[in-house]
């Protein structure tokens, strides 16, 4: 009996071993001389995008586009701050500092 109850416990393992492979993705930005370092960036429903300051002063990054607007407020050189985008859609996300600073992200499922 204890080798039957063996198998559908590997099966288990494996099947969370192919759930884990799907899960939400982390993705990094750059902030460097007032600007990101991409200007577009495609992700899932579910990713979080982390965005990293490497310039010696503040940024503020944010967006107002509907349904994912968030604002993470300043932070300095060396700090990065991230959002999980939970729907689908366009956003464009600025730096409430540097107004040239843009990115446009795609959320799809
Ligand atoms: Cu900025």
């Amino acid at each position: 009996m204890k080798t039957h109850t063996t198998l559908p416990t590997l099966a288990g393992l494996l099947l969370l071993a192919f759930t884990g492979g799907a899960a939400a993705a982390e993705h990094m930005v750059t902030q460097k001389n007032k600007a990101f370092d991409k200007a577009a960036l495609a992700v899932k429903v579910g990713d979080k995008v982390s965005f990293k300051n490497e310039d010696p002063f503040v940024h503020n990054v944010f967006s107002l586009t509907e349904p994912g607007s968030f604002d993470l407020g300043t932070y300095a050189q060396g700090q990065a701050k991230g959002q999980v985008f939970a729907k689908e859609g366009k956003f464009e996300i600025e730096c409430a500092i540097h107004p040239e600073m843009k990115l446009l992200l795609t959320v799809t499922k």
